[in-house]
């Protein structure tokens, strides 16, 4: 069918910040937006129902790397793709692969061809190339497919780190390579983003963002941050990323963040994140609230009967009382996942709608700055 696309509809007046649209194949989103991480085809502990209706997600994230080792890409290509396998038919990303296959797997070789890794699951060996992880995204059929990149661990040497780049920027021009000699398997459009790298250097930050904006592609994503850097570094390289990356295409930050990290990033010109903090912090009884971040399993909530979150207008977060959701969590029982999920993705997105409503109306930059400091608070 057609490519993705990205309708800009307002910037603030006092950041970079940007609201739009982005049109797929199945549906659209609507930006800044945040996606939740459903690594094997699940965003843990939440239903597709769940996160149409009361998170309202607009767009999930699945991991190359998960969902080619389990349930393998045979099994996918039966079901008719991730989106019939999993019943999720909003829009869907996935990543590549090379960020998992670094945090996860074992006895990891890094050549020009590719990855030779061995399964965290099973020992097993296997080879990620920019082929064949194009491969393997074409059967797991997302709206968007991300490149094959390394990503360099901070803090990297300034030689490491420009090798490490101009392999991510070769490989880039094979998997655009192979995505061309590759129709799409089940009749919509997949879109290849392809990522910055070059690591807390200003010179290969800068030529790298120069080169993916080359490529001309829908999307574009920054990589290499949030893997350690202070938060200020950070947020210094997503600024000058975005200032060498087209207005007109929707910007990607991997793997960011915190609500705050996020507030910041749309200040920079950020329109889609990902990060496993709602859902994995969420499991551990972390809650972020908008009136700031609460440990669920304290005592202090053991007799709390007020809402977990009454500012959030979210049916579970208004329902369920921080007593009880506490009790839940001593006594080890699995709807305190679901309920700790469930609110965080609710804040989440409600956070990047409150973002988009603000830069609508122009006001965005003084909205993020008073917000942020109550939403650091320790409950
Ligand atoms: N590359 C890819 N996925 C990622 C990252 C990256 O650099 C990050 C870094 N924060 C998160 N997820 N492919």
């Amino acid at each position: 069918m057609a490519a993705l696309t990205f309708e800009l509809q307002a910037t603030d007046g006092a950041s970079a910040a940007r609201a739009g649209t982005i049109t797929t194949d199945h549906g659209q989103i609507q930006t800044p937006i945040f996606m939740p991480v459903g690594t094997v085809g699940s965003v843990k502990a939440v239903t597709q129902q769940q996160l149409k209706n009361d998170i309202k997600a607009q767009i999930i994230l699945g991991n190359t790397y998960h969902l080619y080792l389990r349930p393998g890409t045979p099994v996918l290509e039966m079901a008719g793709g991730l989106h019939k396998f999993n019943g999720w038919n909003g829009p869907i990303l996935t990543d590549s692969g090379g960020y998992q296959v670094f945090s996860l797997a074992e006895n990891r070789k890094l050549t020009e061809q590719g990855a030779l890794f061995q399964s965290h699951i099973d020992g097993s060996r296997h080879m990620f190339t920019p082929e064949s992880v194009m491969d393997i995204q074409r059967s797991i059929g997302a709206d968007i497919i991300m490149a094959f990149d390394e990503c360099p661990p901070y803090p990297s040497e300034y030689k490491y780190a420009r090798q490490s780049m101009d392999l991510t920027h070769r490989w880039l021009d094979r998997c655009f390579a192979r995505l061309a000699e590759t129709p799409d398997k089940y009749g919509y459009t997949q879109n290849l983003f392809p990522i910055i790298q070059g690591s807390t250097y200003k010179d290969l930050r800068t030529a790298s963002a120069q080169y993916i904006a080359s490529k001309n592609a829908a999307g574009n994503a920054i990589g290499g941050l949030s893997v350690g850097e202070p938060e200020e570094m950070m947020y210094e390289f997503t600024a000058l990323c975005c200032e060498n990356l087209p207005q007109d295409k929707p910007r990607y930050l991997m793997g960011v963040g915190t609500p705050w990290n996020i507030l910041e990033g749309i200040a920079l010109g950020i329109d889609m994140f990902d990060c496993v903090m709602p859902t994995r912090n969420g499991r551990n009884g972390m809650l972020f609230t908008t009136g700031g971040v609460v440990n669920i399993r304290n005592k202090k909530w053991a007799t709390d009967f007020s809402p977990i979150d009454a500012g959030l207008p979210s049916e579970h977060s208004q329902y369920y009382t921080r007593a009880y959701l506490r009790h839940l969590f001593v006594a080890n029982e699995i709807l305190a996942l679901q309920l700790a999920s469930i609110h965080n993705l609710s804040f989440y997105l409600w956070l990047v709608g409150e973002a988009r409503k603000h830069i609508q109306a122009g006001d965005y930059a003084s909205w993020k700055n008073g917000i942020i400091p109550v939403l650091k608070q320790r409950l």
